[in-house]
């Protein structure tokens, strides 16, 4: 495996960045009129101005020469061909083949599998059909009203930021829910909304083992049965996992699963049949445009230069933040109501893609990796941390991300949304210089002595990096590309780290010890040996909620 540290376009990336840290943004735009016109990139229905970074044409041509050496081209080449890329599951990586709607054969141990992608998305098309056009009755008669879908993490974020993002374009009838706490409080306050005979529940889990997922479901399923019966599930409980025998044994009809396979990873699910609530309340045709805006941002991304490619470049100038600058930290800041989730989305598809210390080989990495991504809409942002972002001392790269057609018919109101989303990146990029900061008093007519004591806290560093991504329009095609794009900008970053974006053992060892834990809570198990603290917090949570004699009830309807 390639050692990073040892690539010459590390090496002189080094060297180039000891003149990179001291330029200012503001010199570079007045150096280059068409600096603009020169960093900007449309693909498909998707704008991006990513002139606001600190670069240069010869910082571009390092991290670009980085790119090529780290081998970018050739994993790239690997993804889309169906290897085995995730090395420690031994599992394709191909969420590229669930949008791949040219059909050209991908292959998985000598089968290809688009014959089987095709048949689940059409079974998942009938069933939405029905659904919406109420020929798929409640145990009844009645049509269905709501739908709750019952996940965690990639089985519920996908669909949830889809379901929101896409909302202008929802069945009238059909009204959302997402359950994935197993915060009692969630289903709860869900099921007070809904009524059993015009309710349909999608379990969705892959593995059709996670706790959260199986004891909300369990919890929907009694409810439903306080006024269905058994026969009745059938009408309002369907499953979308790759484990059928698991789907059997919960005692949902495996008629009623909708299938998908090991080398679709969590967090890059929404394209399959995990995507079933987003295909419900979008529609088929939608559904599909989505894939098509994705399969349109896959089709860049594998055949254009390095140079003029989306993903690699927001990828790259990421790099170029993290590894150099050492901004550990990353931004995302929808400037639409409906792209409320979308931050969240991009933390588990970035955070849990990226979030490794050991490259492929098992070697601890020398190099900072994946970034903490967080954000909020923008605007309220503004209102709230922008202030660390103008004026603190951490380098905290943003992706500012905005509708160009107006959402609403509201006047004036996308217009003062757009005017926030340019004059923040024009500020973070300008900032205010001390003079400029005097002058402003002056006018104001500040005396001098107080203008001095002002000048230091109203001077605006500037030099901050921005991204601005414009799509045309929030549709499904657009949104399809815009998710893609993230999706290959965090595998060309975990490239380039050498790291295994596709497995997740981290999440691992909280699970383990919660299961030995909960025994211990419910007192099926004597107390354990932990370190003090675990051992104390035990004995309080027990204290607090067991009998005297010890009996610590699991399900208690009271609470
Ligand atoms: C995603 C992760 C994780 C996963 C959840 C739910 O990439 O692996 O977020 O999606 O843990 O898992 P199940 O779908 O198996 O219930």
């Amino acid at each position: 495996m390639k050692n990073l540290q040892e690539l010459p376009a590390w090496k002189q990336l080094w060297s180039l960045f000891e003149t990179a840290k001291n330029l200012h943004m503001r010199e570079l735009f007045e150096q280059d009129p068409k600096r603009a016109e020169r960093y900007w990139l449309e693909v498909g229905g998707l704008k991006l101005d990513y002139s606001k970074n600190r670069i240069t044409d010869e910082i571009l041509q390092g991290l670009m020469a980085l790119a090529r050496e780290a081998g970018v081209e050739e994993r790239r080449k690997a993804m889309f061909a169906g290897e085995k890329i995730n090395k420690t599951e031994n599992r394709a990586v191909l969420h590229v083949a669930l949008r791949n709607r040219t059909n050209a054969p991908i292959e998985v141990d000598g089968e290809d599998v688009m014959p089987k992608v095709n048949s689940v998305l059409e079974r998942m098309g009938r069933f939405a059909h029905a659904v919406r056009c109420g020929d798929w009755l409640g145990y009844t008669n009645q049509v269905i009203t709501d739908v709750v879908n019952i996940g965690i993490g990639g089985s519920d974020l996908g669909p949830l930021m889809m379901c929101s993002a896409l909302k202008n374009y929802g069945h009238p009838r059909l009204r959302m829910h997402f359950v994935s706490n197993v915060d009692g409080a969630q289903l709860r306050d869900t099921l007070e909304r809904v009524h059993p005979e015009t309710t349909l529940f999608i379990i969705a889990s892959k593995t059709f083992t996670t706790q959260e997922t199986l004891t909300n479901a369990n919890t929907a399923r009694q409810w439903f049965l306080r006024e269905g019966s058994e026969e009745d599930i059938a009408k309002h409980f369907v499953a979308v996992s790759t484990n059928k025998k698991a789907v059997a044994e919960f005692g949902i009809d495996t008629d009623h699963m909708f299938e998908f396979w090991d080398w679709v990873g969590g967090r890059y699910s929404l394209w399959s049949a995990i995507g079933l609530p987003i295909m419900l309340y979008l529609g088929e045709e939608n559904f599909i445009e989505m894939l098509n805006g994705a399969h349109l941002m896959d089709q860049h991304f594998y055949n254009a230069p390095l140079e003029q490619n989306m993903p690699v470049l927001l990828a790259m100038v990421g790099i170029w933040y993290i590894n150099y600058f050492g901004g550990g930290s990353h931004i995302i800041a929808p400037y639409d109501q409906h792209l409320h989730r979308l931050p969240k989305f991009i933390q588990q598809l970035d955070m849990e893609s990226n979030g490794k210390q050991v490259t492929m080989d098992g070697k601890p990495v020398q190099y900072e990796t994946g970034p903490i991504i967080w954000g909020e809409t923008g605007i309220n942002g503004q209102h709230a941390f922008f202030q660390l972002l103008h004026q603190g001392t951490h380098i905290t790269p943003i992706d500012l991300i905005a509708s160009l057609e107006k959402r609403s018919n509201l006047p004036g109101h996308h217009e003062i949304l757009l005017s926030n989303v340019f004059a923040q990146a024009e500020a973070f990029m300008r900032g205010k210089t001390p003079d400029e900061a005097r002058q402003e008093l002056r006018e104001q007519g500040v005396d001098e002595a107080r203008i001095e004591a002002l000048v230091p806290h109203k001077t605006f560093s500037g030099n901050r990096p921005s991204n601005l991504i414009m799509l045309n329009e929030v549709d499904p095609r657009n949104m399809g590309s815009l998710i893609a794009l993230y999706e290959h900008k965090v595998f060309v970053q975990g490239v380039i780290w050498g790291i295994n974006s596709f497995d997740q053992w981290g999440v691992e060892l909280g699970k383990q010890l919660a299961k030995t834990i909960l025994s211990e809570l419910t007192g099926t198990i004597p107390p354990q040996k932990h370190d003090s603290s675990t051992e104390h917090l035990i004995h309080v949570y027990r204290q607090t909620n067991c009998d005297v004699d010890g009996t610590c009830a699991l399900f208690d309807e009271k609470k």
